[in-house]
């Protein structure tokens, strides 16, 4: 049997503090100022205290961030890619003052860590990007998030561990780096290749880590990131249960599947030597390295952050000093004629070949178009479906916005019956008028009570959205940006149109159906819209209904072929 792993000729941080020091620790921690992490900073937590970021003992203090940005290496001369720091606000550092110990709490409250108080500086932001990421550009997501959220200040220091951050799903997949190496000690393995992966896996995937574990001749550990990977990415719990169903095809006790609760930074060369150093320390004697590993995908003038090859290569230089040997990813590629997936250096000149990308497969799911069996297992494709439906399963918002009096409601209410005659299933309207009697009671009309209005609003109706519902919204929503940051909100669910309920405010005021434009013009009320106050005429609606000119009947045609024409319902005949 082989012995234990060392990584860097060393043993793994041990961080968790013994249970007497713990407890003593969380008696202490009242005295101590709270720092609240975030999803980012919970997972590094997460990480430190199991080990997977051995050697570190902590939040990088100076020297050793300096060291990493400039050389790679920590200040002792270890490899390490990727600063791992604990941003702070201005307002965090004050909180903080001159105390020694710091609690680090999740955001429920719950003590994590306490930290031994480190270096205290203010980065130079934009080095760090050009250095680690190779660009300040906030195109790249982890620019953006060190340029635009994280906190001025960096604090550095020794961590001593109250407890692992809490998970309540997939509990039995959840390994720490020492309890890994003991499974695959007990199973009497000594060569793991792992497979690092944020997306869904296919047979194309099979097919490679098969090949790899069989060039290794070895064990296959699929070792999924469910940290944070790059937004937009399908969801973890998704991905897990896929995972699971993908076991059953790989050959018995050949395969670990174990989940890793890393914060990416879709860094690329960097990131993929700091994947290679967290297998390391889960035991692991091989990496599989794709093609533009970890890549954050391609700038907007179409050009990649990063070289296709440029991660391997830099892994295939340092190979010795990891520990731990790259094996190259080669792209699979379906060939119909044979009915098999073959590496793409394998096909004959003039075959053709199938492949289909995950922007493909998503909008295939979107459309609700059928994933072909040679592409992925029935089970795999089912279980996606489930969780993307199609548009026309998913809920959907439409979004009036106009003045006072520009038929907004009438278009509302008529809809709501419309869509109710036609749809088996509820349809929640939320009026300008009835929201501000229970969900924004209290608030008045000043520019900050107008947004947190249309905001709340908005976000009620993303909820709504996210369950499959269907909701129409009709407040007067006089600022695009209230607008737009809703439509966001609502699109990251399902279906969003904008309709703009366009009428001039002479009609308006002349309809004046609740005489409040004769009591704004009286001086009576202050700050009414259109008359002493803005409404921003929307930019870009989906549909825009010209009240002075149409019928409501007309008005809720145009609406209902739009959600038509966009398929966010399969309608057989609707009279309009
Ligand atoms: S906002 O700007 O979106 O928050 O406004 P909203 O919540 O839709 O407004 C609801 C109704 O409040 C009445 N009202 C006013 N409207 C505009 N400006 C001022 N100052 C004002 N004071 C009261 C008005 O009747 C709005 O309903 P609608 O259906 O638009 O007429």
């Amino acid at each position: 049997m082989q012995p234990l792993i060392e990584p860097h000729g060393g043993s793994l941080s041990q961080l968790l503090a013994s249970p007497l020091r713990a407890d003593h620790l969380r008696d202490e921690s009242i005295k101590f100022p709270s720092i609240f992490l975030n999803d980012r900073q919970l997972c590094d937590v997460e990480l430190l205290l199991s080990g997977a970021f051995s050697p570190l003992k902590g939040f990088l203090n100076q020297g050793d961030y300096d060291s990493v940005l400039e050389r790679m290496r920590l200040s002792s001369g270890f490899l390490w890619p990727i600063p791992i720091t604990l941003d702070l606000t201005q307002e965090d550092t004050q909180r903080i003052g001159n105390c020694d110990q710091i609690a680090l709490r999740d955001v429920t409250g719950i003590l994590i860590a306490i930290l031994n108080r480190g270096d205290l500086w203010r980065p130079d932001k934009q080095k760090e990007a050009v250095e680690v990421f190779g660009t300040d550009s906030c195109e790249h997501p982890a620019v953006d998030y060190l340029m635009r959220r994280a906190g001025s200040y960096y604090l550095g220091g020794h961590l001593e561990g109250i407890q692992m951050p809490p998970h309540y799903d997939f509990h039995s997949l959840r390994h720490s780096p020492r309890q890994l190496r003991t499974e695959f000690e007990s199973h009497g393995c000594s060569r793991i290749v792992a497979f690092q992966t944020r997306n869904p896996m296919h047979r194309a995937h099979k097919e490679l880590t098969d090949r790899a574990a069989r060039d290794v001749g070895g064990h296959l550990l699929i070792h999924p990131v469910v940290g944070l990977t790059k937004p937009g990415d399908i969801d973890h719990f998704t991905r897990v249960r896929s995972y699971k169903k993908l076991l059953q095809y790989y050959p018995k006790g050949k395969v670990f599947l174990s989940l890793l609760q890393l914060a990416m930074r879709m860094a690329g060369p960097r990131e993929a030597l700091l994947h290679a150093i967290i297998r390391k320390n889960y035991g692991c004697t091989h990496l599989i390295i794709g093609r533009d590993h970890a890549g954050p995908g391609n700038r907007s003038n179409g050009e990649p952050f990063y070289g296709p090859y440029q991660a391997q290569d830099l892994l295939k230089s340092h190979t010795k000093e990891l520990g731990i040997e790259v094996v190259p990813f080669r792209l699979m590629v379906y060939a119909p004629k044979s009915n098999a997936y073959k590496a793409i250096d394998e096909v004959r000149k003039n075959e053709t070949t199938l492949s289909i990308s995950g922007t493909q497969l998503r909008t295939m799911l979107l459309n609700g178009d059928e994933i072909p069996e040679w592409f992925s297992y029935r089970e795999i494709i089912e279980e996606l479906q489930q969780t993307y439906p199609p548009k026309s399963h998913k809920g959907f918002a439409v979004f009036l916005t106009g003045l006072s009096g520009s038929g907004k409601s009438t278009i509302a209410n008529a809809l709501q019956s419309r869509l109710l005659e036609t749809l088996s299933c509820p349809v929640t309207l939320l009026d300008g008028d009835v929201v501000r009697t229970n969900l924004s009671k209290g608030l008045g009309f000043s520019k900050e009570d107008r947004s947190t209005n249309v905001q709340r609003i908005g976000y009620v109706a993303s909820e709504i959205v996210k369950h499959r519902g269907v909701v129409i919204c009709a407040p007067i929503a006089p600022y695009q940006e209230d607008r737009t940051i809703n439509r966001q909100r609502i699109e990251r669910e399902g279906g969003y149109i904008e309709v703009f309920a366009n009428a001039s405010i002479e009609v308006c005021e002349r309809r004046d159906v609740k005489g409040l434009y004769a009591k704004a013009r009286a001086g009576l009320i202050k700050g009414f819209t259109g008359i002493d106050d803005p409404y921003e005429v929307p930019n870009d609606p989906e549909v825009i209904c010209n009240t002075e000119l149409e019928t409501v009947e007309e008005s809720i045609g145009l609406v209902m072929t739009k959600l038509r024409e966009l398929a966010f319902f399969v309608q057989p005949e609707i009279d309009e």
